[in-house]
């Protein structure tokens, strides 16, 4: 199975983090992101929507991260996704939270803006004011992530072990380390992203996206 990618991509790390951690083969194909590879011709007549990742199982074309882990993780038999429908329900659950309420306002409001061009909004007043209300919506997500989601016992948003739910949230959370978040007020949050970032492959899964947030260190962002 192909995986186009780039490293430094949210949605892509999803994938890489858990294929790797289940042992999946995959033949990983890059794309230059920053050169426009993803817009051109040969790649657009793979993902339409010009995005990675895209998954290609033998001429099996798959875009969304969501559905890309689901579609693995079935083909693992994975524990990650369970079988029983009420389990894997409540990991469908937490994974479309953090799809629909997390990401599109702490990832495209308040921190993509901030680091990408074709993010940013055409005035200064748009800017801020679009950062400005990522952000309280973010910390509104983060409060009910820390207290209900997780709370202090849980290891995994779904219990004492790993599923899809953990690979989709713990890439959307930590990509606010990019923009400096640090999440002091948020200690199950912290707690929970410290068992995920001891996961066997995390470290090198992470490598590029280190060494992006390296180049951003002396900057100065919004964050939480
Ligand atoms: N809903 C898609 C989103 C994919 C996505 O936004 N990919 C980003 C990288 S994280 C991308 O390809 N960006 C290229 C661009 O914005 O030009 C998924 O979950 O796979």
């Amino acid at each position: 199975m192909k995986l186009y990618y780039n490293p430094a991509s949210t949605t892509c790390r999803i994938i890489m983090m858990f294929a790797a951690e289940e042992g999946i083969p995959l033949d990983f194909v890059m794309i230059d992101l920053a050169a426009g590879e993803h817009h051109k011709p040969e790649y657009k007549a793979v993902n339409p929507s010009c995005l990675v990742p895209t998954l290609d199982d033998d001429g099996f074309r798959l875009t969304e991260s969501g559905a890309i882990v689901r579609y693995l993780a079935g083909k693992a038999n994975s524990a990650a996704y369970p079988v029983d429908l009420q389990q894997r329900a409540r990991v469908d659950e937490a994974m479309e939270w953090f799809y629909s309420n997390f990401y599109k306002d702490h990832g495209y409001a308040m921190i993509y803006p901030q680091l990408f061009p074709h993010h940013k909004r055409p005035t200064d007043e748009a800017q801020a004011g679009t950062i400005a209300w990522g952000r309280e919506k973010a910390k509104h997500w983060l409060g009910i992530l820390d207290k209900d989601l997780l709370g202090p016992d849980r290891k995994f948003l779904c219990g004492d072990e790993i599923t899809l739910a953990d690979y989709v949230g713990a890439e959307m959370v930590t990509l606010g380390e990019l923009v400096h978040c640090k999440y002091g007020e948020y200690s199950n949050v912290r707690r929970w992203i410290g068992n995920m970032k001891a996961l066997q492959h995390w470290a090198e899964v992470h490598e590029v996206a280190n060494g992006y947030a390296a180049s951003l260190r002396d900057k100065q962002f919004v964050s939480i």
